[in-house]
């Protein structure tokens, strides 16, 4: 394949692949609410696509509708805009720190292949009325259960086929769930390297399935047969290997856990002051709030709240109707640290789920998810 027409990416990003280009922001990048775009994390499998003819770029709806439709830039541009805040995980954040507990396969990332955008476009259910998919519909009317977006990207996993995913026609249809055909990214055009002219949001589920440069959309009866639907992005426990795994025994992953991580310190890290900051950011899939985060500085044996922050700078209030629903929160605690300490936080969201301490317990082979307590050691300088 082809890269000779990539894109230019800022400098101080950490690469984990040139080719296909992997590479997330250093953690420090993360600490403001709205991520910038030249530090949002970038995950591609192929070459990044040029479109050049924005004047005859269409997205086709076919497969199981009664109406199949080809539908321009400029008509997309005309149906009622939306902005949603929403955090944008890929399943593989923080493998590497999965990988060092027994090596798992997969590129390797830090705590930051995740960002928050607000996300401009048209929703998908207004989209799909357009083919006679009715809001809050679970089928289409010749029997579609799925919604598959198909890219225009050429993949090896695909044996040089675009990237494709699907999610529930109850999910597509349904505008609370604000899936949208995002044609901006933090009020500006989205970029190549984001899926310029057009892409797929689904707000609180792995990152996976908001496909990029969108070609089109098939209104199908089972879930998209893509390789990155079935044969990759599932969550295997611990027991299995690469001898014994069966890819037909798990779902598609879809919505993420809950999560957290500290972007203040690097890993192993010296502090100036007996006073340090913890900041990070904390997340939970479906649109489940952030109730807590707890921080520790002497392995977990005690426990203090951190204060939590969303909208630039608002306190966060978990009942606060106005809040955004799919956007991560960032937290900040001021700490007195031991000169030896192990600083750990973990988050807990609006179902009371928490992180697991240990990544022994979630580990899988692909190395997907690892939402384990997140720990830095820290010495302070004396
Ligand atoms: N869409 C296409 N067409 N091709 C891809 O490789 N990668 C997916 C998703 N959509 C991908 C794609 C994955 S795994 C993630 S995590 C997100 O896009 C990353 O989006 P970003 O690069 O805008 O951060
Ligand atoms: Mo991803």
């Amino acid at each position: 394949s082809d890269y000779s027409e990539e894109p230019p990416r800022h400098p101080s990003l950490k690469v984990n692949s040139k080719e296909p280009f992997n590479a997330e922001p250093h953690r420090a990048a993360l600490l403001s609410y709205i991520t910038p775009i030249d530090f949002f994390y970038k995950r591609n499998h192929g070459p990044i696509p040029v479109v050049d003819d924005i004047e005859r770029y269409n997205v086709s709806i076919g497969g199981l509708v009664e109406k199949p439709l080809e539908i321009s830039m400029f008509e997309i541009r005309r149906l009622p805009k939306y902005n949603v805040v929403a955090t944008l995980q890929c399943a593989g954040n923080r493998r590497t720190e999965m990988s060092k507990a027994r090596t798992v396969k997969g590129v390797g990332w830090d705590v930051s292949a995740i960002g928050n955008a607000i996300w401009g476009g048209a929703k998908l259910a207004d989209v799909l009325e357009l083919v006679g998919i009715s809001k809050h519909s679970s089928f289409s009317a010749l029997g579609g259960k799925h919604v598959e977006f198909v890219s225009i990207d050429k993949c090896k996993e695909e044996n040089g086929g675009p990237y494709k995913a699907s999610i529930s026609l109850r999910q597509a249809a349904n505008p609370e769930a604000d899936v949208l055909l995002a044609y901006e990214m933090n009020g500006e055009i989205l970029n190549r390297d984001h899926g310029y002219p057009l892409r797929v949001i689904v707000p609180g589920v792995i990152g996976a399935r908001s496909v990029k440069w969108l070609d089109h959309i098939n209104i199908i009866e089972e879930e998209c047969q893509g390789f990155f639907m079935q044969k990759d992005y599932k969550m295997f426990p611990p027991s299995v290997n690469w001898d014994n795994i069966n890819w037909m025994t798990r779902k598609a992953q879809m919505d993420f856990p809950v999560q957290c991580a500290i972007c203040s310190l690097e890993d192993v890290d010296v502090v100036n002051q007996v006073k340090a900051t913890i900041a990070g950011y904390a997340v939970s899939g479906g649109g489940r709030g952030i109730e807590r985060v707890d921080i520790s500085v002497d392995g977990g044996k005690t426990w203090l709240e951190a204060e939590r922050y969303q909208r630039r700078n608002a306190p966060y209030q978990s009942d606060d109707m106005n809040n955004d629903k799919w956007a991560w929160v960032l937290f900040k605690a001021t700490v007195d640290t031991p000169e030896n300490a192990v600083i750990i936080a973990k988050a807990v969201d609006a179902a009371a789920n928490v992180q697991p301490e240990k990544v022994d317990a979630i580990w899988n082979l692909r190395g997907i998810l690892n939402t384990s307590w997140h720990k830095v050691r820290v010495r302070r300088a004396s």
